[in-house]
């Protein structure tokens, strides 16, 4: 592919101002955002994306799990179009870039097209993806999977929260309503914005991150069961404590994991006893496992080890458990020539970068088992996020909308290339 066009620029200003002002959908007071996936604020923040690309001169279509589709026209209609995008969802303690970032930096993007009076011969798309984190809704980047094959629509309509509420009453419920089946847009790739959600870029003054693929995870839901009896009347040799049982589990899970490091990470995100009362020895816990690693034997090693601790632990305290894994996502390579188009358009920015592979999954992990897919990242302070502190700053944004406006613009004017083998 040819070298970027230079002298095209985003408006930061412009960028940013949309960022600021979609925060306030979901804002906390400690200044972050909770926008859960399909949410009453969820809902107003697709609202004005929408109003902003129709404003845009954008058509807009919703698939049936209300992923957001929106496509800017080129020359050649024939051509599949070239994708941005990311997600709107957030963390119920996020922050003000995860995923936003991205999807407005599309729609900076045509904009600055529209301003420049620039026309592509490919079709250029902004892609909101459905439920990205995963936290109301397992697994995370669900639409993105569906969309790829990986889950049937059917299946991820029937995923329900932890308030029985499945993802096709949520969509109802915001009235959201497809206009196009799932997986029946053509898309012919896609490169996502994001920022980092980790230390390495600020760490080592770089503005890009030139991202080579995304690793690995499992995520586990686990139950342990052991008996509930009175915590005055109930000798210590004789308890079957589920939660001192899941306190050994967390220490399990941060010894195997820094046993297979550096790369390897372990978490226990979620831990819930049935119910609680400060007076009665816990006799059930629901609890959730997050392992990521680059490698794919790694992550078979680690999960081998985590069945052979709960059991040693339940065996020792005399509990029950279940240990299921839910969801398995490969470490994923991007797109070498995208890749290096990447690089090459920092260098032609003058914008300090390096290769690095994401530790967080993320939608491009899913488009990149059917389309050439790549990512770029720029830092966020202290490589904070999935915290109401996430910040990044208006000049990495803006260096990063830049990069993505090169190398959508490339893309969308490059030679028809064949679809890979
Ligand atoms: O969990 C993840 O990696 C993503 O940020 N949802
Ligand atoms: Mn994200
Ligand atoms: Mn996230």
């Amino acid at each position: 592919m040819g070298t970027a066009r230079h002298n095209l620029r985003v408006d930061g200003a412009r960028l940013w101002s949309s960022l600021m002002e979609t925060a306030a959908f979901g804002a906390t007071p400690a200044g972050g955002i909770n926008r859960l996936t399909l949410s009453p604020e969820d809902g107003q923040v697709r609202d004005w994306f929408r109003n902003a690309c129709e404003a845009a001169g954008l058509t807009v279509g919703t698939d049936e799990l209300g992923t957001q589709f929106a496509l800017r026209p080129g020359r050649d209609s024939t051509r599949p179009p070239v994708a941005t995008g990311s997600h709107l969802d957030t963390q119920p303690t996020g922050g003000r870039f995860d995923g936003i970032l991205g999807t407005l930096a599309g729609l900076e993007v045509v904009r600055t097209l529209n301003d420049a009076g620039i026309e592509t011969e490919a079709p250029i798309l902004i892609v909101n993806w459905t439920n990205e984190e995963g936290s109301r809704y397992a697994p995370a980047t669900m639409a993105s999977a569906a969309h790829v094959g990986t889950f049937t629509t059917a299946d991820i309509l029937a995923r329900t929260d932890v308030d029985g509420v499945s993802v096709a009453d949520a969509l109802d419920k915001l009235g959201i309503a497809a206009t196009e089946p799932t997986g029946s847009r053509t898309i012919g790739a896609f490169v996502e914005l994001h920022i980092e959600q980790g230390p390495i870029l600020e760490a080592e003054d770089k503005t890009i991150g030139v991202v080579e693929g995304g690793q690995g995870i499992l995520w586990f839901d686990g139950t342990i069961t052991g008996f509930e009896s009175h915590a005055g009347t109930t000798p210590m040799p004789r308890r079957r404590d589920a939660f001192a049982g899941l306190a050994e589990v967390a220490l399990a899970v941060e010894r195997i994991a820094r046993a297979h490091g550096p790369s390897a990470v372990g978490t226990l995100g979620e831990a819930v006893i049935g119910a609680p009362s400060r007076n009665v020895i816990p006799g059930r816990v629901r609890f959730t496992l997050d392992i990521r690693d680059p490698r794919a034997a790694t992550l078979d090693a680690i999960d081998a080890e985590l069945r052979a601790a709960l059991a040693e632990i339940a065996g020792r305290r005399n509990l029950g458990f279940t240990l299921d894994l839910v969801w398995r996502q490969e470490p994923v390579p991007f797109d070498p020539g995208i890749v290096a188009l990447i690089e090459r358009g920092a260098d032609s920015l003058g914008l300090p970068h390096r290769r690095m592979v994401s530790g967080a999954s993320h939608d491009a992990c899913n488009l990149a088992l059917k389309v050439p897919t790549a990512m770029i990242f720029v830092p966020c302070k202290d490589g904070i996020s999935h915290n109401e502190a996430e910040s990044a700053t208006q000049f990495d944004c803006t260096a990063g909308a830049d990069l993505l406006l090169q190398t959508l613009l490339t893309l969308a004017n490059a030679p028809v290339t064949p679809p890979r083998a």
